[in-house]
């Protein structure tokens, strides 16, 4: 069983966690430059400093966080580590990287575009000419190697001027702003990008550094994100047409979600659950909000307002295809507090060290149900295992329960196309090249197939070493899959 031919394999990547250079060519600061690697109270989560020294609340409740105190200007400690200043330096090693992608035989790579990079503070009438030519370099040396460069225009971060001017997406202008940054990127890649992403995990960011928002609140968070639904809409109805064959998507976190047990209470609770994540999917896939939009946001205590205008908007801009993360499963009861990667333990799955069910049959799933809901092309952009690996003397990585975890992922995504025939245009895996992780902002906790030597505060030579598994990947993409079930995967 394999793919077919012209099938895109790849990896992905986020300005943030993968780029640094945040001051290069006269970059903006942008909302997660001010996020540390860790706090006391929280050891795997961020947390903003505040200019008295204090801490902002800790970003490991992440979903549930709150973030800056409104008002607050956080200020940058030289006492703290910033991990999205260096992050792996992709800024100064993108020929190494790409080369490095091009020898696994990678056919797409998705990357986000640093939205501060582009316009510093988000207010400019004019892009930074500087910082779109980093973007050109980057998108000729995938050419070069025949790479399609998948674009994130948004991957959970934004100028911070701007965050701190309109509250982030709870204001309407950040509208106008995005709108003028993705003018900016299709004017000047009309013709050498065809795959566009609006927004990364739109059902998932939350509070300051992805949202920009001083509070993550529901009242807040869902105004927000009705401006992230237009903001993205109008963007896909101007790329079609500055770009026609342009194909957008937006992404999703889509953990699986099962119920705990048959009693239909959980049940139930598992369909309430499941639409508070596949909600952003309908309503910007379908363009318009679903029947039970009310209900969903009673329960969270938030109202929308909307234009007259907005109903229009949303109809005129819905996406192409669905693109979406998947980590892991997550199971629900009645009594579930849930969040999009919460959840109650699942007894039949083992976890990851840090902590995520593994589930490689939930991908299957995942696959059916939004193809069944949706109908529209999939992609698959995120999906891989955090571990912690160790390098070798020889500089080998012997990561075989990396290989494991893909292995059986990528037999399940082949199970889906071959058998249920759902339609899935491509594969990139996360963090292909070693990243800083978002969640804890650490370094050890690793994806790709390429080592990074770096530890989790930044020191190291930065120089990069395939695992086991990037001569592993090279086969399977190599075969379009066929090797994971010869066992002769190298
Ligand atoms: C997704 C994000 C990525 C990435 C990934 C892994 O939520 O889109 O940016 O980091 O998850 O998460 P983590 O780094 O927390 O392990």
């Amino acid at each position: 069983m394999k793919v077919n031919d012209g099938f895109l394999w790849g990896g992905a990547t986020a300005s943030f966690q993968f780029e640094g250079g945040y001051q290069e060519d006269d970059r903006g600061m942008s909302t997660h430059d001010y996020e540390t690697d860790g706090c006391l109270e929280h050891p795997r989560g961020n947390t903003y400093k505040m200019p008295d020294g204090s801490t902002g609340k800790a970003r490991s409740s992440f979903f549930h966080a709150e973030s800056l105190p409104e008002g607050a200007v956080p200020t940058l400690l030289k006492s703290e580590y910033y991990p999205s200043h260096q992050a792996v330096d992709f800024y100064h090693h993108y020929k190494e990287d790409i080369a490095l992608m091009a020898g696994m035989h990678y056919n797409v790579f998705r990357f986000s575009i640093s939205w501060s990079r582009i316009f510093p503070t988000g207010l400019e009438d004019e892009p930074n000419e500087a910082g779109l030519q980093f973007y050109d370099n980057v998108i000729a040396e995938l050419k070069k190697y025949n790479i399609e460069p998948l674009i994130t225009i948004c991957h959970d971060e934004m100028p911070i001027a701007l965050a701190l001017k309109y509250n982030g997406w709870y204001g309407r202008e950040t509208i106008d702003a995005y709108l003028k940054y993705c003018k900016a990127l299709f004017h000047r890649y009309k013709d050498s990008c065809r795959y566009w992403l609006t927004f990364n995990e739109i059902n998932a960011v939350r509070g300051f550094a992805s949202c920009g928002t001083h509070s993550s609140k529901d009242h807040i968070h869902y105004q927000a994100v009705h401006h992230m639904f237009l903001a993205s809409a109008k963007a896909v109805a101007i790329g079609h047409e500055i770009m026609p064959g342009s194909q957008f998507g937006a992404m999703y976190a889509l953990s699986e979600i099962y119920p705990a047990t048959c009693k239909p209470e959980d049940i139930f609770r598992h369909m309430q659950c499941r639409r508070e994540s596949l909600f952003f999917i309908d309503v910007m896939s379908r363009g318009y909000y679903p029947s039970y939009t009310e209900d969903l946001l009673t329960r969270r205590h938030a109202k929308i307002e909307m234009y007259p205008e907005d109903e229009e908007i949303l109809k005129k801009g819905t996406l192409d295809y669905i693109s979406f993360s998947y980590y892991r499963s997550c199971t629900v009861s009645a009594q579930s507090d849930f969040n999009v990667i919460g959840g109650d333990p699942n007894p039949y799955l083992k976890n990851t060290d840090w902590g995520w069910p593994i589930d490689a049959l939930g991908l299957r799933y995942c696959l059916n149900e939004i193809y069944d809901r949706y109908q529209k092309p999939l992609f698959i952009v995120e999906n891989g295992l955090g571990a912690a690996d160790t390098l070798e003397e020889d500089g080998t990585v012997n990561d075989d329960y990396r290989i494991d975890f893909l292995r059986d992922h990528l037999k399940e995504m082949i199970k889906a196309i071959v058998i249920d025939k759902v339609p899935v245009l491509g594969y990139t895996m996360w963090g292909c090249i070693d990243l800083v992780s978002l969640s804890t902002g650490e370094m050890k906790k690793r994806y790709g197939t390429v080592y990074v030597d770096m530890d989790d505060k930044g020191n190291g030579t930065l120089k990069r070493y395939p695992k086991k598994s990037y001569y592993w990947m090279k086969n399977v993409i190599d075969t379009n899959g066929e090797s994971l079930w010869k066992g002769n995967e190298g």
